[in-house]
Parts: structure tokens; C-alpha cells; sequence
């Protein structure tokens, strides 16, 4: 036990997200690391106090992904199923129509999703793959939800061309820490992932960048992770996936050691205490997690989940068993709040 930490304890509740000088950080990376090395339920009972704090009782929000163009990346994520760089028997497919995108989000909307994102698998989409993507970012806000896209690297204009067509939200995430990254990921470098969030703040699009725990990071790293979201200038995102890396045979990652299940909840509950109004979004991985570990993440602070049969390529908990947990935690959803 750490008695040290418990003799000074860290402050709980930090303010919305507010713009701090260059040399300020809101979360020194000591800071950090401290959280995770709190005693089990003490981290638990700060991030639900700071929970409580900053949204209604159990409010979960919904969204549901679509690949739109599946395959055939020329990046090597080594935790990736779509990267042309392992054989993982992932098809690369090309870019889907207005039409069958349109059938997908109202079905998604019907079941209960307010956010529909759409997922490319490209290093960064050109001129043409953005007007396309504009369509349907177009076509998806028409039905009154919510958008978002992950796409790769934006190069300028392309966020404000979104952002006009009606895209609220671009998921571009920082994967892991900065010291962990070249462990990953050969082909792009952090500050590239820096330099698109910035690009999409700049364009007024709403930032949702998180990250994958269980590549076999040190909690050290998973702190440096948290800490890098947590010090986003001018504000943390307003989204923060936290992905328990689904292991795809063929990828460099596919006999990683699994994560420690209370290790999981931990990064929740340090990301929830960091970010007080962040949607944290459990996401990749719950399938393999069960519902006991699921709710201690809602306990920790998650407040949000991919909700759908299928992530990208890989398999999500079915919306059927979905709605179960749902009700036997007696969670409402945010469509079912009065926002
Ligand atoms: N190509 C775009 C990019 O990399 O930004 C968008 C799609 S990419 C699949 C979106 C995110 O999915 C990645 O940044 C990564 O965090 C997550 N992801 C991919 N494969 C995963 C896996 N096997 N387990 C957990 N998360 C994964
Ligand atoms: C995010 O952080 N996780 C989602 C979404 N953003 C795009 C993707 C998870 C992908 C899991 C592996 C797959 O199905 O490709
Ligand atoms: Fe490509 Fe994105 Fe997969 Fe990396 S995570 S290989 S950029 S699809």
C-alpha cells in the first residue's frame, strides 16, 4: 500500500476542461502514477465521487461503429487486423455507398445508438475520399445523430470540409505513451497524431482520442498515456476510448500477455478522475470481459460503449446481451435521459 499517496491525498475534482498556459500541465505524470498505485477502493470511490460530480446517475451513452472501408492499410499498427502489413485474413473491401451507410446508422439509431461513427482504414484519406466522407457525415447528421469518423492523419481542410458537412465528433487516437509508441507503430510518429488532433480542434470538430491498454506497456506507460490525454492543450478530449486490445491471430500483438481484469478498471477509473467530463467509453475488448469486470468500468467512471454486434472487424457483445447488462445494472441511457 502506498501510505504515502493516502497521507497527501490528490486533489479530486478538477473544472471542466480549460486552456492552460504551454508550461502548465493539469496532470504532472507523477500525478498520475500515483492514482494508479492507489489501494483498489479508495481509486474507485475518488473516480465515482468525481463521476457523480460531473453527470447523472448511471447516464451511459451509446455509439455504433461502421467500417466504411475495411482493409488494405498501409500502416503497420502491430494491434491491427486491417493493416496490409500481417495476414489476418481481413479482406480490404472498397468504400461503401450513401445507401447501405444510411440503412446502417437508422438501424443503429433504432436500437438505441445516438453517435454512429465510421471507421476507414486508411493511413489518411485523399482530397476525394474526404468529399465522399462528407456525403456521408451529410446523410447520417439528417437523421438527427450524432457523427463521428476515424479516417487516419487529416491534412489541412479536411477537418473544416468535415466539420461542414456536419461531423461533431473525429476519433484519432494517441494508441499508447510516447515512450511505448516506436514499440508499436513504425510507420507514423506521435506527433503526427499530435498534429491531426490539433487540426481538428482548429476546425471546432469535437476531439474523441484514446487509446489501447494490454499491448504489454508497464503501468508506467499506461499512465504516460492517460497523462498525454489528460494534458491535451487547450483541453482534454471530449472522448476518451479506452480500448482492451482484442489479440487477432496474425498481428505482431496476437499472443500478448492479457491485462490483469482490476488493471483494466484502474485505467477507467484514472481516466475518469483526470478527465472529469469526458465521455470514458469502454470500448474494444468486451467481449472478452464478462459483465462483473464490465460494471466495475460503469463504477470507475465509464460512461459510454460501442454498442453493436461488430466493432470494425472484430466482434463486439451483441446488442440483445447488451441491453440485458444494461437493464440489470439499471443503467439508463443517454437517449433515454432528458439532455
Ligand atoms: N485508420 C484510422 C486510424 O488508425 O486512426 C482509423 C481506424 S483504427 C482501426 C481506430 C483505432 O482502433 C486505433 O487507433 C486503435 O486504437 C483501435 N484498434 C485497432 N485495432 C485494435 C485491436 N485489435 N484492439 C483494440 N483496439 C484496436
Ligand atoms: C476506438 O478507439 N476503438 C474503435 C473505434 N475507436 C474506431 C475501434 C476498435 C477496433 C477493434 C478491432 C477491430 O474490430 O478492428
Ligand atoms: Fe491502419 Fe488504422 Fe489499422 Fe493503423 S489502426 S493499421 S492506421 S486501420
Amino acid at each position: 500500500m502506498n501510505t504515502a499517496t493516502l497521507e497527501q491525498p490528490i486533489t479530486l475534482h478538477r473544472a471542466a476542461p480549460k486552456p492552460v498556459a504551454n508550461s502548465e500541465e493539469r496532470w504532472p505524470l507523477a500525478e498520475v502514477e500515483a492514482l494508479f498505485e492507489l489501494p483498489f477502493l479508495e481509486l474507485m470511490h475518488r473516480a465515482q465521487t468525481v463521476h457523480r460530480e460531473n453527470f447523472p446517475a448511471g447516464d451511459v451513452q451509446l455509439s455504433t461503429l461502421l467500417s466504411i472501408k475495411t482493409g488494405g492499410c498501409p500502416e503497420d499498427c502491430g494491434y491491427c487486423p486491417q493493416s496490409v502489413h500481417y495476414d489476418t485474413g481481413t479482406p480490404a473491401t472498397k468504400m461503401l455507398g450513401v445507401d447501405v451507410v444510411v440503412a446502417a446508422a437508422k438501424a443503429a439509431q433504432e436500437a438505441g445508438a445516438t453517435r454512429f461513427c465510421m471507421g476507414a482504414a486508411w493511413r489518411s484519406p485523399k482530397d476525394r475520399d474526404v468529399d465522399n466522407v462528407a456525403e456521408l457525415v451529410k446523410a447520417v447528421k439528417a437523421l438527427g445523430m450524432e457523427t463521428c469518423a476515424t479516417l487516419g492523419m487529416l491534412e489541412d481542410g479536411h477537418a473544416t470540409q468535415l466539420r461542414d458537412a456536419g461531423l461533431d465528433y473525429y476519433n484519432h487516437n494517441l494508441d499508447t505513451s510516447p515512450d511505448f509508441y516506436g514499440d508499436i507503430i513504425d510507420t507514423r510518429v506521435y506527433q503526427d497524431r499530435l498534429d491531426t488532433l490539433d487540426r481538428v480542434r482548429g476546425a471546432g470538430v469535437k476531439v474523441c482520442s484514446g487509446g489501447i491498454v494490454g499491448m504489454g506497456e508497464t503501468r508506467a506507460q499506461r499512465a504516460g498515456l492517460v497523462a498525454q490525454l489528460a494534458n491535451l492543450e487547450p483541453s482534454y478530449p471530449e472522448s476518451v476510448p479506452v480500448n482492451n486490445l482484442v489479440r487477432v491471430e496474425g498481428t505482431p500483438l496476437a499472443d500478448a500477455p492479457p491485462l490483469d481484469p482490476l488493471e483494466f478498471v484502474r485505467v477507467i477509473a484514472v481516466a475518469r478522475i483526470t478527465m472529469p467530463t469526458t465521455r470514458v467509453r469502454l470500448s474494444a475488448g468486451r467481449q472478452q470481459m464478462g459483465e462483473a469486470v464490465q460494471a466495475m468500468c460503469f463504477l470507475a467512471g465509464a460512461n459510454s460503449i460501442f454498442y453493436g454486434d461488430k466493432l470494425l472487424v472484430t466482434g463486439n457483445p451483441d446488442v440483445e446481451a447488451d441491453r440485458q447488462l444494461l437493464a440489470k445494472l439499471g443503467l439508463p441511457t443517454s437517449g433515454m435521459l432528458a439532455t
